[in-house]
């Protein structure tokens, strides 16, 4: 605790009280530019019980930047090393990690590392991979805490997790890239180039904007502006169901989809069933089944 008074101090500091001996600015100014303090026991009544020793303004100045030190050590060793990349962008601007594959990450702080697949080949490269699908061989239908804090294998099917992604765009202007592929071995992709999502306490809603058109279509800008909708966590615009059991997944539903990327995979080309499957509707209509999705950010 420090209290600070116009020409005189005291700081109470671990039982001990230290102040200035000048008592008020006449005192200072009869004694000349050599400021001295005086370090005091005190007794258990508040009362000060006698000097120790005198120390300098120069030892005081010490002293204080020793408590201030101890202050800030917890913030000081929170800091990131400069050398954790963040996400894929900062791997890719290493020249030794140009390859597309499975890195580690610190998405939150440098005790929190994440793996993920970066993606160092499509537009540029330096891509975070947060959600793939290839070929339905993890379970998507999952509950909030699985999709907040994600599942799979990123050398596979996984999802990053919202709070990871929320990180990843916190402060930290981002694009999306949302590239696919059906069974006719077609391909395709849709850039937006601005993407982030809001905190937990937000539902995690979904702020996309800057569509350009690589074949796909703009089937997101639909989702803009919706919460995170899952199994045990209706936040979609539909009040008669909802939206992730209606469709088999999860996402950023409106009422429901246009997109349904996290929805049921189909293995065949021609399976009857279109209803609930992962699909983007304006890439030849809700019929057309991929065999292969994948959403990235990389900041800009
Ligand atoms: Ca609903």
């Amino acid at each position: 605790m420090l209290l600070l008074y116009s020409c005189k101090f005291i700081i109470k500091y671990k039982n001990l009280t230290w102040f200035s001996l000048f008592k008020d600015y006449s005192d200072q100014k009869r004694t000349g530019s050599k400021f001295q303090a005086a370090r005091l026991i005190r007794d258990p009544d508040g009362l000060t019980s006698g000097f120790l020793k005198p120390h300098s303004s120069r030892t005081l100045t010490m002293k204080l930047v020793s408590v201030v030190i101890l202050l800030l050590a917890p913030m000081l060793t929170s800091c990131y090393p400069p050398d954790l990349p963040k996400d894929c962008s900062d791997i890719h601007n290493n020249p030794n990690t140009r390859k597309s594959g499975v890195y580690t990450i610190y998405p939150i702080s440098s005790t929190s590392p994440v793996q993920v697949y970066c993606d160092m080949d499509s537009e540029g490269g330096g891509w975070t991979v947060f959600q793939t699908r290839m070929d339905g061989t993890v379970n998507f239908y999952r509950g909030w805490d699985h999709y907040k804090t994600g599942f799979g294998n990123p050398a596979g099917e996984y999802w990053l997790g919202l709070e990871n992604i929320y990180q990843l765009t916190l402060n930290r202007p981002s694009e999306l890239l949302v590239q696919m592929e059906n069974f006719g071995g077609n391909k395709a992709f849709a850039l937006y180039t601005s993407f982030f999502i809001d905190a937990e306490c937000n539902g995690y809603r979904l702020n996309v904007s800057g569509f350009i058109n690589g074949g796909a279509g703009d089937a997101l800008t639909y989702h803009n502006g919706q919460k995170f909708t899952t199994i045990d966590k209706d936040q979609d615009s539909s009040p008669y169901w909802n939206c992730a059991i209606q469709s088999l997944g999860a996402f950023w539903y409106n009422y429901c989809y246009n997109t349904n990327p996290n929805g049921l995979y189909r293995w065949e080309a021609n399976s009857p069933i279109y209803n609930s499957v992962m699909n983007w509707q304006t890439w030849y209509g809700y019929n057309n089944l991929l065999k292969f999705i994948s959403m990235s950010i990389r900041s800009v």
